[in-house]
C-alpha cells in the first residue's frame, strides 16, 4: 500500500473517531498558541464555526493579542481572557508544536477529558489522545481542510475563507517552500466555496495602521549585518513599541522583510519583554532554524522558528551572532 493512501485512511479513522467524541462531548474548547497568527487564528476560528451548527457550548483560548488585522475574523464574545479552571469534556489544541506555547491556558490540558492535537510543526511530539500531525502540510489550516471534508459536513464559505488565511499567511503567499500543488488545489476549491482573493488581501495585509508602518520601518532601518550580509538581525525594543503607540502583535513580517536582502540566508528579529527576549528565525535556503530553536527549548519549522531567552536583547543577540558562526562562516 501506498504511503500516501495509508495515512489516507488513518486519518478517516481519526476523524470517525473526533465525530465520535464531539456527539459525546457537551462542553468543547479549542485552543491555539501565544502570540497568535495567521494559521493560528484562521484554524481556530474555522473549527469553531464550523463545528457551531453542532449546538455545543463552546470556549476558544488563545493567550494573546488578536492582531488588528484578524479581528474582523474573530467573534472575541467566545474568547476567555484567563483560565479559571474550568473543565472541559473536549479540548481541540491547534496549531500549537508544544504544551507551553499554550501559555497561560496550559492548564486546560488536565482539565478536559479528551485531547485532539492538530498540527504541521514538525517539532510536535503529540501531547493529545488524538494527534493529528503532518510536517509535510504547508499550514495548520491545509490539514484541518482535510480533517473538515473527511467528516462530509457543510464547510460555509465564512469557514473557507478562515481556513484560506491559516494557508494564505503560512505560505507566505503561496511562496515558500511548503507550497504544494497540493495546497494550491485546496486553495482552488475553498476559493470555489466563496473565498474572495483580494477582499482578503486587502484585509489581512493592506489594513494597516500608518504607526504601525512606521514602527515597522523604524525596526527594519536598524537592521545589523553580519558574516557578509548572510546573517541579519534587528530588534523591536519596548522603547521603539511606545515611541510609535503600537503594540508588540501588530508588527508582523519584519523578519520576512530582513530575508529579503539578497545575501540573507538567516534573519533574525529580537523582541524585548520585561525579563526575557523573544527570538524570530527564518532561513532563506539550507540552514534549519527549529535546530537552533529546540535547543534553547523553542519550536517552529526548518525555515521558521522561534524561541525565547530569560535575556536582554543584548546578550541574546551575542548568543545568536555566535550561534550561527559555525553555519555561516565559510
Ligand atoms: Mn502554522
Amino acid at each position: 500500500m501506498k504511503l500516501g493512501r495509508l495515512i489516507r485512511i488513518m486519518l478517516k479513522n481519526d476523524v470517525k473517531e473526533i465525530l465520535e467524541l464531539i456527539k459525546t462531548s457537551d462542553k468543547i474548547c479549542i485552543a491555539g498558541h501565544m502570540a497568535p497568527d495567521g494559521d493560528c487564528i484562521g484554524s481556530v476560528m474555522a473549527l469553531y464555526k464550523f463545528l457551531k451548527p453542532l449546538n455545543k457550548n463552546f470556549t476558544v483560548m488563545i493567550d494573546g493579542t488578536i492582531p488588528f488585522n484578524y479581528k474582523p475574523f474573530v467573534d472575541e464574545t467566545i474568547m476567555v481572557k484567563d483560565y479559571d479552571n474550568e473543565k472541559f469534556d473536549l479540548l481541540f489544541v491547534l496549531d500549537t508544536s508544544d504544551t507551553k506555547r499554550l501559555g497561560k491556558f496550559e492548564d486546560v490540558l488536565n482539565n478536559s477529558k479528551k485531547r485532539i492535537v492538530i498540527d504541521h510543526h514538525k517539532t510536535n511530539k503529540g501531547f493529545g489522545d488524538i494527534n493529528i500531525i503532518d510536517p509535510e502540510m504547508s499550514s495548520t489550516g491545509e490539514l484541518l481542510y482535510d480533517i473538515l471534508k473527511l467528516t462530509g459536513m457543510e464547510i460555509t464559505s465564512e469557514v473557507a475563507v478562515l481556513i484560506y488565511i491559516a494557508v494564505l499567511t503560512d505560505t507566505g503567499k503561496f511562496s515558500y517552500a511548503n507550497t504544494t500543488s497540493r495546497t494550491h488545489v485546496k486553495t482552488a476549491e475553498l476559493i470555489d466555496l466563496g473565498v474572495n482573493v483580494s477582499e482578503i488581501d486587502n484585509l489581512v495585509y493592506n489594513s494597516k495602521p500608518a504607526d504601525v508602518v512606521k514602527a515597522f520601518i523604524d525596526s527594519v532601518s536598524k537592521v545589523e549585518l553580519y558574516y557578509e550580509n548572510k546573517l541579519g538581525i534587528t530588534a523591536i525594543t519596548k522603547d521603539l513599541l511606545a515611541k510609535n503607540k503600537v503594540e508588540m502583535a501588530d508588527l508582523d513580517g519584519v523578519v520576512e522583510y530582513i530575508r529579503e536582502i539578497k545575501e540573507v540566508e538567516v534573519s533574525c528579529l529580537l523582541k524585548e519583554y520585561d525579563e526575557s527576549t523573544k527570538v524570530s528565525l527564518r532561513s532563506k535556503n539550507k540552514i534549519d532554524v527549529s535546530a537552533i530553536s529546540l535547543k534553547y527549548q523553542g519550536g517552529g519549522h526548518a525555515k521558521a522558528a522561534g524561541f525565547e531567552l530569560k535575556e536582554n536583547i543584548e546578550n541574546t543577540k551575542r548568543i545568536i551572532i555566535e550561534e550561527f558562526k559555525e553555519l555561516l562562516v565559510q
